[in-house]
């Protein structure tokens, strides 16, 4: 094969046909005699399957070969979205595809219409985990992706006039063509049981409950490279060891079947609900699952690789292991157990490769966001486990004080209580010993009468008393309250057990240094750095919006930008030309038609592709402020209703408000919202006097593929959260590459997004993040003068303009400190009215066409650090150390 032929063969449409005919008849579940539109795609994506097949077995053959250093992405999220497009398109085989598709009577694009969604992600992490899968294909890294084959994936979500609604998303229930199960690739993973000494100090973790986990892999094919990688998801099922048939044939099925659906429901959904004790344990035993399954299968790797000498100290030249978030933290004393207790290293060596194989990527600095388990529940689940977390949280208490002495106890103190992986939980006695601390209680030595003086008595009663006082300090310094619960911090063990820590912006990496792991920052400054979010150009731009590809392509005379995104850079000298502006508006029309159509199909409401296409999508949650966007509108909605209608037409630019996102099914604020922002439009769409100067239309089920179609049919696009508060965002990118100009905080990738396309064509707003601590504070002492146009606009929702439900915990959230009131804790008050004005200047600048369609060309110019294969590049030279591989 040459540079180009990265298909075994290369085939055309008559090959391509016989091929998706030959699937249809011997592959597909459905009957022969018709070849309708789901039986099409089932054909069409097998057919894909083979080309994909032969690459990927190529791939693994020549890591194998080459022994080569590997970097493992360990997530208990991927948001892939659907496969077709993007295997045909990165297989540069769209063109014959669809020719074949023709003569069998169909249509590619509707063909691939039917693919459910892979949806095995939340939002931000689990998608920025997919487009990493994208770059390393493309980029030739030798890389893997590890996660968990979750049986449903996110809900479906249904709008209803209560508001949103969930529904399981069954994604497999047709069958999935893009995965190849390997009954030959599974582990044993035990959780409960017990730790028994065995000889020479080792540790022996036995009994318990023993299920299996089996790999299904699914092939991540590469952009125009014969590289497929491949991502191996765990599907769990119970060992045959443990299957009661003893209780089966003795007719107790019940509870054979009890031990069988233990097994499987690990894998039953993503994201189950934790509120209660068994939600909790099951997610636990998700997150080891996902460590225990990828880290045996690692090693094994390795080993098998290694030959007949297996040298463990090489183990971080051959593997690299990055944990998304802190959800994969147990591959830390997974690893150390394995090195140790099967593998018979000892523990100074153990900890020593393990500490320098794994590294720790944060995604938010929300406390409740940051992880941490009940010491009884790990206790309990995985007792080997919390015997090595105490170990790790001892070493760490003595290197804290070897690194600061034992002159300021109080400093010390503060330092342990900030630094500790374990919380609530006794100091280990090695530490008491060593900072002379008495843990007996301390008696009371009778005073013994002797003949002296009573000056003498006195002095040595003060002595003494001090000498207890201090005592009795020390005592209260180094002890703990027993009334709270014992935990453990998993971000603190990934900062400790890591060799890298990283954020995902500029911005956020500063917060993770300054703020939430300062303490740790000074002790190791080397760990720390940061790695700017990215997303793929392939999904992102080329397949999602092939017009404005065309454009680009034609302007820069190349198509190599999708795989060398600087290149979008030349646009920049063109952006004031008429022909290319002309061809980009009408590019942007077209999308916009397209999503018109959409939501007319989704919601009912016809809007008029002619009005500015202002849209904000992401999950609903508060600081995001969906609320600020929905209270800005309904004061523009006010302030129409009080003009006349030629005052109307000329004060305001039509609009076409779209929201959309899904709201995690227990967060009720949350909920409040979707419902808040359908009650608003069900009033103003349906409003004559209004008409098509102002829609506000809800996006049911927001989902990769919506946001595909959505975001190169979008004009302004919403990134307001409170600053500080976003850790970067994605979707900021994917909009800004796609021509939309944003309007946003100084926060997240926001920042660098601003700094890349100009701070002229980015529609800034809102308080810095250094200023928010104050203003929270300023605020809930009601030092805060509220702006009359806030008052105005929850007086007016108050008022009952949008329907009878009560939107008081909704208002009353945004002020006071009693009853509903949180004080506006994300301060949507407070950036309300520089909101507002920055939202004049859009209208302003949307006014002259011009000046908007160049501001446009210059985002889609400026956006080219915010590819993923320049963070992926990123990660390989700083972090993993591992280099391209091309096949040869
Ligand atoms: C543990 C549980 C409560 C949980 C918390 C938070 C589960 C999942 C999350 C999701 C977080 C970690 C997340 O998605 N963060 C997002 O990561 C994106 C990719 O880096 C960022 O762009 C985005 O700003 C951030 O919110």
């Amino acid at each position: 094969p040459t540079e180009d032929t990265f298909n075994e063969f290369i085939p055309d449409s008559a090959s391509i046909a016989s091929s998706i005919k030959f699937h249809a008849e011997f592959t597909t579940p459905f009957s022969p005699e018709q070849f309708e539109l789901s039986k099409a795609y089932f054909a069409t994506a097998e057919s894909v399957r083979d080309s994909l097949i032969i690459n990927w077995n190529l791939t693994n053959d020549y890591y194998e070969r080459m022994n080569v250093k590997q970097a493992y992405y360990m997530s208990m999220e991927f948001l892939q979205g659907r496969a077709l497009l993007n295997a045909i398109g990165n297989l540069s085989l769209s063109g014959p595809y669809a020719e074949a598709l023709r003569k069998l009577g169909h249509n590619l694009e509707d063909v691939a219409n039917q693919e459910p969604d892979a949806a095995l992600g939340n939002g931000g992490l689990g998608r920025l985990a997919s487009c990493f899968l994208d770059s390393l294909a493309t980029l030739n890294y030798p890389a893997w992706g590890y996660g968990l084959r979750y049986k449903y994936g996110l809900f479906k979500q249904h709008i209803t006039k209560d508001g949103q609604v969930e529904v399981a998303e069954n994604w497999l229930e047709m069958g999935n063509p893009w995965e190849i199960l390997r009954n030959d690739v599974s582990y044993p993973v035990k959780f409960y049981g017990e730790v028994i000494s065995g000889p020479n100090g080792s540790k022996q973790w036995v009994g318990g409950e023993n299920i299996l986990a089996v790999a299904y892999d699914v092939p991540i094919p590469g952009y125009k490279t014969r590289t497929t990688i491949n991502l191996r998801l765990w599907s769990t099922k119970v060992s045959p060891e443990e299957f009661d048939l003893r209780a089966y044939n003795s007719g107790d099925h019940t509870k054979a079947y009890a031990v069988m659906n233990n097994a499987e429901k690990i894998c039953y959904v993503l994201y189950p609900g934790d509120e209660s004790i068994e939600g909790k344990t099951l997610r636990l035993k998700q997150q080891y699952t996902l460590c225990s399954a990828s880290l045996q299968d690692i090693v094994a790797r390795f080993e098998k690789r290694s030959g007949k000498r297996v040298n463990w100290d090489t183990l971080p030249d051959k593997v690299v292991v990055q944990m998304n978030d802190t959800h994969p933290t147990l591959c830390i004393p997974e690893l150390i157990r394995i090195l140790m207790d099967v593998k018979g290293l000892s523990w100074e060596k153990a900890w020593n490769i393990t500490k320098r194989t794994v590294a720790y990527t944060n995604h938010t600095v929300l406390p409740e966001a940051l992880e941490k388990w009940s010491l009884t529940l790990l206790q309990d689940l995985l007792p080997r486990h919390v015997e090595i977390i105490r170990r790790i949280d001892e070493e760490l208490i003595h290197e804290i004080i070897a690194e600061y002495g034992t002159g300021d106890l109080d400093l010390l103190e503060q330092r342990f209580k900030k630094m500790r992986i374990l919380e609530n939980i006794e100091f280990p006695n090695s530490v008491l010993e060593l900072l002379n601390i008495k843990t007996d209680t301390p008696t009371v030595d009778s005073v013994e009468e002797i003949d002296v003086d009573d000056n003498e008595i006195k002095a040595t009663e003060k002595k003494e008393k001090e000498e207890e006082e201090e005592e009795e300090e020390e005592e209260v310094r180094f002890k703990v309250d027993l009334k709270l619960p014992m935990m453990v911090r998993m971000a603190n063990l990934c900062v400790v057990g890591g060799f890298s820590v990283n954020g995902v912006a500029a911005i956020h990496s500063e917060i993770v240094k300054e703020e939430v792991f300062n303490e740790f920052y000074k002790l190791w400054p080397e760990k720390f750095q940061n790695k700017t979010n990215g997303v793929t150009p392939r999904r992102w731009i080329r397949f999602c919006n092939p017009d404005l590809s065309k454009i680009i392509t034609k302007w820069i005379g190349t198509e190599d930008w999708v795989t060398d995104l600087e290149k979008l850079a030349i646009l920049r000298k063109f952006a004031d030309n008429e022909d290319l502006q002309l061809e980009w508006i009408e590019a942007k029309r077209r999308n916009k038609i397209k999503v018109a159509s959409f939501l007319k199909e989704k919601t009912g409401y016809a809007v008029d592709p002619n009005a500015m296409f202002d849209v904000q999508v992401k999950r609903i949650h508060e600081y995001k402020r969906q609320l600020l966007n929905i209270m800005g509108i309904v004061y523009r909605y006010k302030k129409m209703k009080e003009l006349s209608a030629k005052e109307r037409k000329e004060m305001f630019v039509p609009r076409v408000c779209i929201f959309g996102g899904k709201a995690f099914a227990t967060y009720v604020q949350a909920k409040r919202i979707v419902k808040f922002i359908t009650d608003v439009g069900a009033t103003i769409n349906h409003d004559p006097e209004i008409g098509d100067l102002l829609k506000v239309v809800f996006v049911p089920d927001y989902n990769v593929s919506v946001a595909e179609m959505l975001i190169p049919g979008s004009e302004l696009s919403q990134h307001i959260s409170t600053a500080g508060m976003e850790a970067s965002g994605t979707s900021n990118m994917k909009f800004a590459m796609n021509g939309c100009i944003l309007i946003g905080t100084l926060d997240g990738a926001n920042v660098e997004i601003r700094e890349e396309v100009g701070e002229d064509n980015f529609f800034l707003f809102g308080a810095r993040a250094q200023e928010i601590a104050g203003l929270r504070k300023k605020r809930a002492e009601g030092k805060c003068v509220p702006d009359p146009r806030f008052e105005e606009v929850k007086a007016y929702v108050r008022s009952g303009v949008f329907g009878p439900y009560n939107y008081e915990e909704l208002m009353g959230s945004l002020e006071g400190n009693e009853g509903y009131g949180r004080a506006d804790y994300f301060l949507v008050g407070k950036d309300f009215p520089s909101y507002l004005e920055c939202q004049e200047e859009v209208d302003k600048a949307y006014r002259d066409q011009k000046r908007w369609t160049k501001m446009s060309i210059l985002n889609t110019a400026g956006s080219y650090k915010f590819s993923s294969d320049r963070t992926i590049h990123e990660y390989a030279r700083d972090i993993w150390r591992i280099e391209p591989v091309k096949l040869a």
